[in-house]
């Protein structure tokens, strides 16, 4: 299904006028981690002042409490439950499909350069991956006109870049092997092997070693091509520079996928120690200064002004999510809340899994210094910007137009979000927060996150009570069977 365009001669006069738009996604960032949202412990000045020049949501939504869902809802603009889309390996197929609507898709039609530069985690190829070939599909095959991609996580492997569907960097007498099942003959893991770690997981990623960091699933062979976690910001920060350096004679769309502060957390040793916080706050501080660094970019060749930049996290934060860098024992010293006011994080249903910071800045439109309470999601930004740009959306997206709500021009944005942590379904109707019974342990008993698994159905108002300690569903009867049956109707595969 393509995107019909409703852009006449006039519109394609002015395509030139339209605004850049970058969407920055932080990995595993919590509303918490931003001090412009109440951090006391950890201090963003660029992300700080990226909200102050334009609008700060303070009920921005991820769909999911985890990666690959919530990249998919954001690039597809569909639930990603509708396809039991869940965390994928890092040698999984693409899970979107060629023909589908994206939001990359939406700005090539409207005559915009598209690239994607990070962090990707929504599969390559068609299976049986080979990463010493061109990888197709890739995020070229669905809407991206250059790509440079870390393929999955950065606890995953293989740990490459992927520059246009080739692994960047490998030579070819040293070819790349990857499983997910089996180790190949030879090859340390960080199991068998402790004593060549430079940092030590906690619960998994005790498998093939690359850089002293013991990861998720074995690889052998691609030396010259194996990524070191201390200079990943600053590789992704020189292509996104160029790809905008490249295309800033014309409208561009870049989605830039940060690596921070998913594990293994290995900033660059400018950041080491500059939080007080551990390897988990300076990663943090690192996302923050790659956002100074493109803002700055932007100042110094003029695009700022008709740059629309959206910052936002892929789903909540988490501290021990494998690896012993103290995250846990550091924040609770601390007092640090990643999260927040909100209970639970990455995994959740309670609103510590999709409850992000959401930020928009566009200063030619937008005035400086706005806040909105508007429930807004990253979903739908592919319904809203088909609406600002003129062009005709595909029936039965999910995607929703709240374009004047991300502008700051109503208050008004969606009634209703059904949010997802692996699988299990929630529903945000309001100021409320609706998890139904689910089974399933109420704590992750390695993240120690707690899951919103119950046998009863929980109800909170999540703007009175944000840390969801007041389960309303048997008081609030009336309003109980309303929001279950808005459930059904939205929870409902079609
Ligand atoms: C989990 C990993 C976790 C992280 C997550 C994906 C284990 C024990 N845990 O399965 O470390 O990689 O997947 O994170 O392997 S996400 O932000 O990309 O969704
Ligand atoms: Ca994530």
């Amino acid at each position: 299904m393509a995107f019909l365009s409703l852009a006449g001669g006039q519109a394609k006069e002015n395509q030139r006028n339209n605004p850049n738009v970058i969407v920055i996604l932080a990995d595993d960032l919590g509303f918490g981690d931003v001090s412009l949202y109440g951090s006391k412990t950890l201090q963003t000045p660029c992300i700080d002042a990226l909200a102050k020049s334009g609008i700060r949501f303070h009920q921005g939504f991820a769909t999911s409490a985890t990666s690959t869902p919530s990249r998919y809802a954001l690039l597809t603009g569909m639930y990603p439950w509708r396809e039991e889309v869940n965390i994928l390996p890092g040698d999984a197929p693409l899970i979107i499909t060629e023909t589908q609507p994206t939001l990359p898709k939406l700005f090539r039609q409207a005559g915009y350069s598209t690239g994607a530069v990070g962090k990707w985690h929504l599969g390559l190829g068609n299976g049986n991956i080979n990463w010493n070939e061109t990888i197709k599909p890739s995020p070229n095959e669905i809407g991206f006109d250059y790509s440079y991609i870390m393929g999955a996580t950065n606890d995953r492997v293989p740990c490459v870049y992927v520059e246009n569907g080739k692994v960047d960097n490998l030579d070819p007498n040293d070819p790349i092997s990857v499983s997910y099942k089996s180790n190949f003959e030879g090859e340390p893991t960080g199991e068998k092997n402790p004593e060549l770690l430079k940092m030590h997981p906690s619960h998994g990623h005790n498998m093939s070693i690359v850089n002293g960091i013991s990861r998720i699933g074995f690889m052998k062979g691609g030396k010259s091509a194996l990524w070191k976690d201390e200079t990943m910001a600053s590789v992704f920060l020189d292509k996104v520079k160029s790809f905008i350096a490249a295309n800033k004679e014309r409208p561009f769309f870049l989605y830039y996928g940060l690596n921070q502060p998913h594990v293994p957390r290995a900033p660059h040793s400018d950041f080491v120690g500059k939080s007080g916080m551990g390897p988990r706050g300076d990663a943090v501080l690192e996302a923050d200064w790659c956002i100074g660094q493109l803002t700055a970019y932007l100042q110094s060749i003029g695009l700022a002004d008709n740059t629309i930049i959206i910052f936002s996290s892929d789903n909540g934060p988490v501290l021990d999510d494998g690896y012993q860098d103290q995250a846990q024992e550091l924040a609770d010293e601390h007092n640090h809340k990643p999260a927040g006011p909100y209970r639970g994080g990455k995994y959740s249903l309670f609103e510590g899994g999709t409850h992000v910071p959401f930020i928009i800045s566009w200063p030619k439109e937008i005035a400086a210094g706005k806040r909105s309470d508007a429930l807004v999601c990253q979903m739908d930004l592919l319904a809203s910007f088909a609406s600002l740009l003129g062009e005709e959306l595909p029936e039965g997206l999910d995607s929703e137009n709240h374009m004047n709500a991300f502008l700051g021009k109503s208050k008004k944005g969606r009634t209703t979000l059904v949010t997802e942590a692996t699988g299990r379904l929630a529903l945000k109707e309001g100021d409320y927060l609706m998890i139904p019974p689910h089974n399933g342990p109420a704590i992750n008993p390695s993240t120690k996150t707690e899951l919103g698994n119950d046998e009863e159905y929980q109800l909170y108002n999540t703007r009175k009570d944000p840390s969801e300690q007041h389960n309303l569903a048997l008081k609030k009867g009336k309003l109980m069977e309303k929001i279950k049956h808005s459930f059904t109707q939205h929870a409902a595969k079609k």
